[in-house]
């Protein structure tokens, strides 16, 4: 008699979460839809992405430089405008989207009439491709929004406050590749099983420590942080109420440094500074829906003046200084902020 017991014959895929949590939701924001395009559009891409990072291109063609630079003046590799392109398509093919934002693209996409369906997705297709070359951990974000006018679809539509997400996430192309998602009714991971090309729930309903031991921010740039900053910082590294410093952790892919964060509590801060006072990372493919999965956690997420999910976006690729993480350790930070005031 074979050992049947080892295969689980009755696991949760992402897809399976996805329509059941639809089903469960239905008639709430429209969250069958969002199966529908978890199951056809964004997660499509993923696991393509995915796939091809757990199996990587044997071709070193596919790495590299391609030679140009994106509407954020970053260089463009190869992979950064393959990802590019399989997001829009598969998201394409889904037929539940109407408008697309893009890091990689200046302009919003405004999918033709007969493929239109009643979402905006916002996503950066691979963030942190400054790290392909060496291998460093790399990600997709997305955020979907419902749109919410009669008008012809247009840009205008995707600049809703993150408030108004109906859905978000990221996938993670590390040690292992993963899916962190959110539809608004907490946070869920699920993991890539290669062998049968899925993605399977492994943590459910994640919620983020009170506080953490870890601070996570580019100190390169301490010649021109902002006092608070400064001043929260000092605080970290040399605390005067007896307990010990706290531990200092920097990737430089936001989607591994915010998972991290996610996992092992603490605070993940991209502040703005004198030179850049809104700070590097865009509002609607960044901020915001690691901002959604971080309060679905019980974290928090501000500009140190204001919860991020409240801002009102005025350009698709506007920037925000962002603070996130662990509830004690952003309060701890925006106090600091509001003691120095407004910029
Ligand atoms: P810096 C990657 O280019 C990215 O957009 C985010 O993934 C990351 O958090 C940030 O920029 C890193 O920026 O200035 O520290 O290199």
């Amino acid at each position: 008699m074979s050992d049947q017991g080892a295969f689980d014959t009755n696991v949760v895929t992402v897809t399976r979460f996805v329509m059941e949590e639809g089903r469960r939701a239905k008639g709430n924001r429209g969250a069958d839809n969002i199966a529908e395009l978890h199951v056809h559009g964004s997660e499509s891409h993923l696991v393509r992405c995915a796939q091809s990072w757990d199996s990587p291109p044997v071709s070193k063609q596919s790495y590299g430089i391609a030679g140009s630079t994106n509407v954020t003046g970053d260089q463009v590799k190869k992979l950064d405008i393959l990802s590019n392109d399989l997001m829009i398509n598969m998201i394409k093919s889904s037929f539940t989207s109407c408008v697309l934002v893009s890091e990689e693209n200046e302009k919003a996409i405004i999918i033709e009439p007969d493929k239109r369906g009643k979402y905006i997705v916002c996503f950066d297709p691979l963030d942190g491709s400054s790290n392909i070359d060496c291998l460093v951990s790399i990600g997709t974000i997305f955020a979907v929004y419902k749109k919410n006018t009669d008008d012809e679809p247009s840009e205008k539509d995707a600049l809703q406050p993150g408030r108004d997400l109906v859905a978000a996430g990221y996938a993670l192309y590390g040690s292992a590749t993963m899916i962190v998602l959110s539809t608004g009714q907490g946070v869920n991971c699920f993991m890539l099983d290669p062998a049968i090309g899925e993605f399977i729930l492994v943590d459910r309903d994640v919620k983020i420590k009170k506080r953490g031991k870890i601070y996570s921010l580019n100190e390169g740039y301490a010649k021109h942080f902002d006092p608070a900053v400064t001043e929260y910082l000092q605080k970290k590294k040399f605390p005067r109420d007896g307990t010990e410093p706290y531990n200092a952790r920097y990737i430089g892919s936001m989607v591994a440094d915010v998972h991290r964060t996610l996992m092992y509590g603490g605070i993940f801060l991209y502040p703005g500074n004198v030179k850049s006072p809104q700070g590097k990372l865009r509002l609607l493919y960044e901020g915001n829906p690691m901002a959604y999965i971080m309060e679905q956690a019980g974290g928090m997420a501000s500009t140190g003046f204001e919860n991020i999910l409240d801002i009102q976006p005025e350009s698709i690729h506007q920037r925000a200084p962002v603070a996130m993480g662990s509830p004690d350790d952003v309060l701890e930070y925006i106090a600091i902020c509001k003691k120095h005031g407004k910029k």
